[in-house]
């Protein structure tokens, strides 16, 4: 094992050796893969991480109402049995800041934070050929070698504020929700924008609009949501896990999207419209992502598809009070679910309250910001005191390609992903020897609960190092014609699902101008991508060229 020099003070650092990786980032995906690195194969690791913290995208979403979609009870690490024995969640789906006293008592239990170095944001990655090692430099200078770099990165972690002209005049606040700061905003006695209806504004609107004067949600897209119906977990409930957590491990590496519950095997057209209606309001009933579990068809079949969404649209008239505000939120273009669905506690209640109003930026754009406020193509002015733009990530890609990778012949990740993302397994980038992607495009990770699919991909990368080191393989790469098939493949199944008909989403990089339009996530399911990444590796990593 090499060691490296502890200096702490920016730009003064340099290795002293080549260390064995370098992992950039320490949120659910570096601290894990840290520990398998270190603590399982006993090699010399630095994690370098752009926040003062672990936590990765919970460091940064901050913002009023944060909390995950994925139930508390499966949204952990499932590695290890004491962890699992000593944490509990306190309420059905974990919010941010209870997210990070986990993420900071995994650290501690494992003793992480000794290798990773905080405040250290990653500007370059270039790969020396001649040496076969990867040179990593942060934004102060710090130099880094090391035999393999590992990104974990996260999906969402490259916040988008749109171009909006104007902005830099604004004489009020306004915030990003994924830079959310650490001190809270007050928004008491304030006029409040909130640009953006994703899963995040869905969340921010009910909080926001509780403490502010006034809310004004500008909507773009009008999107689904289910009830999240969260609340606080039962003695019961948490022991129950607690004896049973081998079958609820089972069935989230069984099932499609890695949650711990499984698709109804059925067909929506199985049953009589009636029963189908039973079905869909017992799932509004239980709330949170089951409701996409209630057919198996929901995906795949536009007509099946048409019967969720139109209960959906329902509720929301049912919900909303003014009949106009209703038909802005229920006049959705896109299939159910084909956007990341959205739960919410009390979002469509919130346009009831009276000091909450939608405006429809679809119908009217925002043309600018100005000193006072939003400004429509109209030449509406909504005047505001604070603007929340709750308008997402450059996902999947954004932050890799910003991060300076450089691979074989001076490539850049950049260049090579000018038409979209291209790689094998979603694991490796063909020009980046050496270079392994966690949760990367071209594998599952949004579409699944993030935990579970992490981890398949930490066990993965640590047995391929392994592999190798027991053999004293030095290199892998993924070969031409791997990335071509899985390019191919991740295409096709796409193509099989409804996901491509939601044009605006970020699954396309849709949401970002001038982004290439490639669905970016392997939407064939974790179980089968599982399944397929096995045999790669027990047919002796078959695709990738070792040397
Ligand atoms: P999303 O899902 O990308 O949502 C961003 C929202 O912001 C969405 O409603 C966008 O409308 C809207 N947006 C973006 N740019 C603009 C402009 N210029 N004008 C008006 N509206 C705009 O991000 P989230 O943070 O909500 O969720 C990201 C993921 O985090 C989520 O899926 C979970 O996995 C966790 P659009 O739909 O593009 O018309």
């Amino acid at each position: 094992m090499n060691s490296i020099a502890t200096t702490a003070s920016g730009g003064d650092t340099e290795t002293t050796g080549v260390l064995d990786a370098v992992i950039v980032g320490a949120g659910f995906s570096g601290l894990y893969q840290l520990h398998a690195l270190r603590d399982r194969l006993g090699l010399s690791v630095q994690v370098l991480e752009a926040a003062d913290g672990v936590g990765g995208t919970w460091y940064w979403n901050r913002y009023p109402g944060a909390r995950c979609d994925s139930e508390s009870h499966s949204y952990c690490y499932s590695f290890s049995e004491e962890l699992l024995q000593d944490w509990e969640w306190s309420e059905r789906y974990p919010g941010q800041p209870e997210i990070m006293r986990y993420l900071n008592f995994v650290a501690d239990r494992l003793d992480l934070k000794r290798d990773i170095r905080f405040n250290t944001r990653v500007a370059a990655a270039e790969y020396d050929e001649a040496r076969n090692v990867w040179h990593v430099t942060s934004e102060a200078g710090d130099r880094f070698t090391a035999r393999y770099l590992i990104t974990a990165v996260g999906c969402l972690s490259t916040a988008n504020v749109p171009a909006i002209p104007g902005l830099e005049s604004f004489a009020g606040a306004w915030y990003h929700t994924g830079l959310w700061p650490h001190e809270g905003v007050d928004f008491s006695g304030k006029r409040v924008a909130q640009i953006g209806t994703g899963s995040t504004g869905i969340q921010a609107a009910p909080v926001i609009a509780e403490s502010a004067s006034h809310l004004t949600v500008f909507q773009r897209t009008p999107n689904y949501s289910v009830p999240a119906r969260n609340g606080p977990l039962t003695p019961e409930f948490r022991q129950y896990v607690k004896d049973n957590f081998d079958e609820i491990r089972r069935i989230m590496r069984s099932t499609t999207n890695g949650h711990p519950f499984t698709i109804a095997d059925r067909s929506v057209f199985d049953v009589s419209p009636e029963e189908r209606l039973g079905i869909y309001e017992a799932a509004w009933e239980t709330g949170g992502l089951r409701f996409r579990a209630a057919f198996r068809d929901l995906l795949t079949d536009r007509k099946a598809n048409d019967t969720a969404a139109e209960f959906l649209m329902n509720k929301i008239r049912e919900i909303v009070n003014d009949a106009g505000t209703a038909e802005i939120l229920a006049k959705i273009d896109h299939p159910y679910a084909a956007k990341r669905p959205p739960i919410d506690t009390d979002y469509f209640e919130t346009f009831n309250r009276d000091n909450v109003a939608l405006v429809d930026v679809h119908a009217d754009p925002i043309e600018s910001i100005t000193p006072a406020g939003i400004r429509l193509r109209s030449g509406a002015e909504y005047p505001v005191d604070v603007i929340v733009f709750a308008t997402g990530f450059d996902a999947m890609t954004g932050t890799l390609t910003r991060m300076g990778i450089r691979g074989r012949d001076g490539l850049t990740l950049t260049e090579a992903w000018e038409a979209g993302p291209r790689n094998y397994l979603g694991l490796q980038v063909t020009g980046f020897p050496n270079m392994f992607t966690v949760t990367g495009p071209g594998s599952p990770s949004v579409l699944c609960n993030m935990p579970v699919a992490i981890e398949q991909h930490v066990e993965w990368i640590t047995d391929c190092i392994a592999y190798m080191r027991e053999r004293g393989i030095e290199r892998v790469e993924a070969l031409p014609e791997s990335t071509d098939r899985w390019v191919e493949h991740v295409n096709e199944t796409a193509a099989a699902t409804l996901f491509p008909e939601a044009h605006h989403s970020w699954y396309l990089g849709a949401n970002i101008p001038g982004k290439p339009r490639v669905f970016m996530p392997y939407p064939g399911g974790l179980a089968r991508y599982r399944a397929i990444c096995d045999e790669v590796a027990a047919k002796g990593y078959e695709g990738f060229e070792f040397s």
